[in-house]
């Protein structure tokens, strides 16, 4: 029997509009979710040129009107894509046109507008996502299991170092992603916000934070379109320069609801040679685990409890058989990549469409992440530690 379709409307068809595309492409052909997707219309921003979504990514129709797009009867699915100061607007008018929403993350400029984003899913009663994707990497999973049935036992140490480079260029121009009225904050709000979920996520809430912010390149200069690409952009030169108004880089320091566990956490764009270097380290009464993004299929686990001449880090395969999403792919070692993280995403939100709670992160765990980035900025200025 044919499966029902979801219509889904993606605004934003920039990095973030790619990879949701190759998830809402993928999911049906790889998984099995309760529901077929149907790439229907993809908004861009007025007078971007959509070619390649609609004829390479697969969505029916394009527009430049997100007001006129999640009010359309036929869509069910609203997906934002955008920079984040749009976030806001477009999640609480497809709210109130009854949409499920996925909005990339971090779901807001502000703890503020995420709570009147939280506020407007919960009155409309619609299903909710936030685009923290590194929860989908298989060896996330595992660490998680790992934490949860106390493999690890008392945990006293959480780690989280995310390391780009992108920025480091002096000539790199002014992009969205630098000015605070766009996105809110820097490094902290963009990567940090994926460090703070995955310290929630596997190891617990963090309730108190000190922190310290900095800007190592202070001004850029203006190209005449900002593409808002991390790539770049291809604009013409202004002339001009522009302050940047957000956080090259975030360390700080967090302490973890109920327990003696110490959280480090640092977020830089200012680490030459770490491209997407998302790594994350705990350390526990009965073992610790290692991970990196940029060498996703693996974890190096070590355990305590093992022998002494046979103690050591060994090399977890999170690609064999047993590990979350990766029966669905390709046989044992075969392995995966970032972009199937959108694809696990994607599968968690179809089944959560049927199920009373999902298997994904909700609104309400961005919230909780927006509260942290609040705290942390407010640590930044106070040099005090700061309750979140
Ligand atoms: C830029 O830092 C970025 O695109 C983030 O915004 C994404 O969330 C991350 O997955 C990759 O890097």
């Amino acid at each position: 029997m044919a499966k029902k379709t979801v219509n889904v409307a993606m605004i934003g068809a920039q990095f973030m509009g790619k990879t949701h595309s190759n998830g809402w492409r993928q999911v049906g052909a790889m998984f099995d979710p309760p529901f077929t997707p149907v790439l229907k219309v993809v908004c861009g921003a007025p007078g971007e040129d959509l070619s390649v979504a609609k004829e390479k990514w697969g969505w029916e129709e394009t527009s430049d009107n997100w007001q006129e797009v999640v009010n359309r009867p036929d869509i069910d699915i609203v997906d934002i894509c955008t920079p984040n100061w749009l976030h806001p607007p477009v999640a609480i008018a497809a709210a109130k046109a009854g949409k499920a929403i996925v909005s990339e993350k971090p779901l807001a400029n502000s703890l503020k507008d995420a709570e009147e984003m939280l506020a407007a899913v919960k009155a409309a009663k619609v299903k909710h996502m936030c685009g923290f994707s590194y929860r989908f990497a298989p060896a996330v999973q595992a660490i998680k299991g790992l934490v949860s049935s106390g493999k690890l036992g008392h945990i006293f140490h959480f780690r989280a170092a995310y390391q780009q480079d992108w920025i480091v260029d002096p000539n790199f121009p002014m992009v969205w992603r630098l000015k605070k009225k766009h996105t809110g904050s820097g490094a902290l709000g963009d990567i940090g916000a994926h460090i703070t979920d995955l310290c929630q996520f596997l190891v617990g809430d963090v309730v108190e934070v000190t922190s310290a912010l900095q800007t190592f390149i202070k001004k850029r200069r203006v190209v005449s379109a900002d593409t808002g690409g991390i790539s770049g952009t291809a604009g013409k030169e202004t002339g001009k320069m522009d302050t940047v108004d957000v956080d090259d880089a975030a360390v700080f320091i967090g302490r973890i609801k109920g327990t003696d566990t110490l959280a480090t956490f640092e977020a830089t764009r200012f680490a030459p040679g770490r491209r997407n270097y998302n790594s994350i380290e705990i350390y526990g009464s009965e073992g610790s685990v290692l991970w990196n993004q940029e060498d996703m299929n693996v974890y190096e686990y070590f355990n305590r409890n093992d022998p002494a001449t046979l103690q050591g880090f060994r090399k977890v395969q999170a690609c064999d058989p047993g590990n979350a999403y990766v029966g669905n792919w390709w046989p044992s070692g075969h392995i995966i990549g970032y972009e199937h993280l959108f694809v696990h995403e994607m599968y968690e939100f179809l089944c959560g469409l049927k199920a009373k709670k999902g298997n994904y992160p909700t609104f309400e765990d961005a919230v909780k992440c927006q509260r942290v980035l609040e705290a942390v900025e407010k640590a930044a200025s106070t040099k005090k530690w700061e309750k979140v």
